[in-house]
């Protein structure tokens, strides 16, 4: 039986500045959950979102107001191991929230798998992989930073994919940019684009051209969400794949751009589509519909990072990749064992449930209170 639900909001500072084109972030507000059940198994669930309000419509402080006024009471009391009878009632009596039903329905999972004594992999149809390639954004604003920090990258064998985030800038400077650092790093490396939907449609065109001439290989939801009619009409003009990511909110947005071709790559995010099934059925719309796969974050600590490397360990084709990097932007270790980055990869962790533990003593000097 569920006997408690803990929010817990974690403010830790990056390691530097990381500059979107909605927002700059100096740190980074961990939306965490606990559940805790009579048979004294408990599980963890995160809800983390980018720069308060101005990403998603969910803020850090709502999402845990909504969850523990909300949501907790209509679970408390409920049998924690029918994980979809839990989910079902919240789905039909909770509108939106799709950041606070997603570190629901990690908690419940995890508690569940580690009931079982199973990774969370395992519920989630089974593990593919063991590792997920991994990209780093360069989000310093600032073309020479980013180029030495790409080399070290390169150089410690972490990542080998870059993601820029531009759009704050105008169309030329941000393609100068660009181009200059894939000039500087090479044709081995992987660079891409995310603008986080900050260009008109004719913006898009002019920097999708450059940007397909220098090499790059990735164009990330370079108009605004709701114009999918835009981004299917540039996704048929560019051989340059071009990815959706903040215009997916759900399984049922996958299925509306893939009936009109309006992406290439769909960006999967547990806490955009809602938790680990709506993400798991975005995949499967994608895969019938013959749309490639990117595994996304939103910057979340261990527990997102690590229930979204579980789910992403599952599916049949992740052409490119994943940027579950959120752990490495942050100051500060939480887990009592670091999530393991090597070889240009992210372990997917074995043990049972998410397979990693907090440092207690540490989450709690790091709380809010
Ligand atoms: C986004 O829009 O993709 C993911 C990586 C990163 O640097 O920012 C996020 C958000
Ligand atoms: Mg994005």
């Amino acid at each position: 039986m569920i006997q408690a639900i803990e929010t817990i909001l974690v403010d830790v500072p990056t390691i530097r500045p990381h500059k979107l084109s909605v927002a700059t972030m100096h740190t980074q507000t961990l939306v965490l959950v606990r559940i805790r059940c009579s048979d004294g198994i408990e599980g963890w669930g995160e809800a983390t979102t980018i720069g308060g309000l101005n990403y998603g419509e969910e803020s850090p402080e709502s999402i845990k107001t909504n969850i523990d006024t909300h949501i907790a009471p209509l679970l408390v009391g409920m049998d924690g191991r029918s994980v979809a009878a839990c989910m079902a009632k919240i789905r039909k009596i909770i509108q939106g929230n799709r950041f606070a039903k997603c570190a629901i329905e990690t908690a419940l999972l995890d508690a569940q798998a580690r009931r079982l004594d199973i990774p969370l992999s395992e519920l989630l149809g089974g593990r593919l992989r063991d590792a997920l390639p991994v990209a780093w954004t360069l989000a310093s604003g600032d073309t020479a930073k980013d180029i030495a920090e790409a080399e070290a990258m390169l150089e410690r064998r972490r990542h080998r994919i870059f993601k820029l985030k531009i759009g704050a800038r105008g169309v030329k400077e941000d393609v100068a940019h660009v181009l200059a650092i894939k000039k500087a790093l090479g044709d081995s490396v992987s660079v891409r684009v995310d603008v986080n939907m900050a260009w008109s449609e004719l913006d898009a065109v002019n920097g999708i051209a450059a940007l397909e001439a220098g090499g790059i290989d990735l164009i990330e939801q370079p108009v605004r969400a709701e114009l999918s009619a835009a981004l299917a009409r540039l996704a048929e003009r560019f051989s340059v794949p071009i990815m959706a990511d903040e215009a997916l909110k759900g399984p049922q947005d996958g299925l509306s751009l893939a009936r009109i071709a309006a992406a290439d790559v769909f960006a999967v995010k547990i806490c955009q589509a809602g938790g680990l099934f709506p993400a798991r059925l975005l995949a499967e719309v994608a895969q019938l519909s013959g749309v490639a796969l990117y595994g996304g974050t939103m910057l979340e600590g261990a527990i997102g990072t690590a229930a979204s490397a579980h789910l992403f360990s599952t599916f049949g084709d992740l052409q490119f990749g994943t940027e579950l990097f959120g752990p490495l932007l942050l100051t500060e270790e939480l887990l009592e064992q670091p999530l393991v980055y090597k070889d240009f990869m992210l372990q997917v962790p074995t043990g049972p449930g998410l397979g990693i533990r907090f440092d207690m003593d540490k989450l709690d000097a790091l709380r809010r209170r």
